[in-house]
């Protein structure tokens, strides 16, 4: 190969994205904003691998019709927001098992310590006393196996997964520490706007697709119901619309919502808002967030009615994901000493 063949392969070799979303529940307008937004806008400027987790999904009791046909519809909603399935990878992580097998070699390159210290399952686990199972103490290894199998450079998610990213990348430089250099050290991508949407009803604590469902907007809600649940939201007392997450978490909540939808910073929406009360609030964040939806939904009803193209979909991405993510447990295999195949 000449110089310049080989400047030409590598300016043309795009870095890696990858990000998942769990098939437990609808998706809201939290995974929207703070994630599947940003999937949309990275898909042309890197080469991206959008996984449908449904193995991170089962750390919390499924019904298993449920998750089964939540699989599918995850698939069509990440192509309605506009996921190209040709130049994305969009497959469930059970249908390779490469993420399983690094999982296991990783969590023997992870401490005890270091899990028990995630917030995500200190809450998980008070929310779910019966079920405090191991797969869900051991969640973020699952999820560093799933980034570092395919040497990601850049990941996408809401500010509720830095803590698990930060493990990962402890993770890929531990063991590239002891067996050279096996992993790429990813980084995270956090949106500064909507990185965490909030609850409807308790705007403390992160609008969440397990919680009841007049905490969140899933964003196949129909118009009427959006705006119901918008009008309900909690907000204050004071009447004043202003951003202050600390002393207004209601307010701000519906102004970031609005901003990261409508592409207008929140203080600009405050000011121009001056004076006007909490039910124009409400009013102008629900009509910004149907006009939002509005061409996912449509997309949506068009593609779930097509679910032999949707397998088709899943099925031949979960066989490009298989090879790529072969290649690094190869390697990872071959490192830890694990004997050859003949
Ligand atoms: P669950 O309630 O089942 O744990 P979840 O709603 O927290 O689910 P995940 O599937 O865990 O959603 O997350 C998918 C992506 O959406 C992640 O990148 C996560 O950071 C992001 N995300 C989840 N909730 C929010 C939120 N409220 N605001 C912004 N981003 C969010
Ligand atoms: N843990 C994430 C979902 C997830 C993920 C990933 C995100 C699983 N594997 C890899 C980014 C990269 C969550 O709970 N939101």
């Amino acid at each position: 190969m000449t110089e310049q063949e080989q400047n030409v392969q590598t300016a043309e070799k795009k870095q890696v994205i990858f990000s998942g979303i769990q098939p437990s529940g609808t998706l809201t307008i939290g995974n929207y904003i703070g994630a599947l937004r940003n999937f949309v806008k990275l898909q042309n400027d890197y080469d991206c691998i959008y996984c449908i987790v449904d193995e991170h999904a089962i750390t919390v009791r499924q019904n298993p019709a449920d998750l089964r046909r939540r699989c599918l519809e995850l698939a069509a909603i990440y192509i309605a927001a506009g996921l190209d399935p040709q130049k994305n990878l969009i497959y469930c992580q059970s249908h390779v098992s490469a993420h399983a097998e690094l999982a296991w070699i990783l969590n023997c390159f992870t401490y005890m310590g270091e899990l028990s210290r995630m917030t995500q399952f200190k809450a998980k686990s008070a929310a779910h006393e019966d079920n405090i199972n191991a797969g869900l103490f051991t969640y973020p290894v699952l999820m560093a196996a799933d980034i570092l199998l395919y040497q990601t450079n850049l990941v996408p998610v809401g500010v509720d997964q830095k803590q698990h990213l930060e493990l990962c990348r402890d993770i890929a430089q531990r063991f590239n520490s002891v067996y050279g250099n096996v992993f790429t050290i990813p980084e995270g991508y956090i949106p500064k706007i909507g990185a965490k949407i909030m609850s409807l009803q308790e705007p403390e604590k992160k609008m969440s697709k397990s919680d009841p469902a007049e905490c969140y907007i899933a964003i196949l809600d129909d118009p009427d119901t959006i705006r119901r649940k918008i009008k309900r939201a909690v907000t204050d007392s004071d009447g004043e619309i202003r951003f202050d997450p600390e002393s207004k978490p209601g307010v701000s909540n519906l102004l970031s919502i609005m901003s990261a939808l409508g592409d207008e910073d929140v203080d600009s929406i405050a000011t121009r808002m001056q004076g006007k009360g909490y039910g124009e609030l409400k009013k102008e964040t629900a009509d910004c967030v149907i006009a939002a939806l509005e061409p996912l939904q449509a997309e949506y009803k068009r593609l779930i009615a097509d679910k032999a193209y949707l397998q088709n979909v899943i099925d031949t991405n979960a066989a490009a994901a298989n090879s790529l993510a072969i290649r690094t447990l190869r390697k990872v295999q071959k490192k830890v000493g694990f004997a050859p195949r003949g």
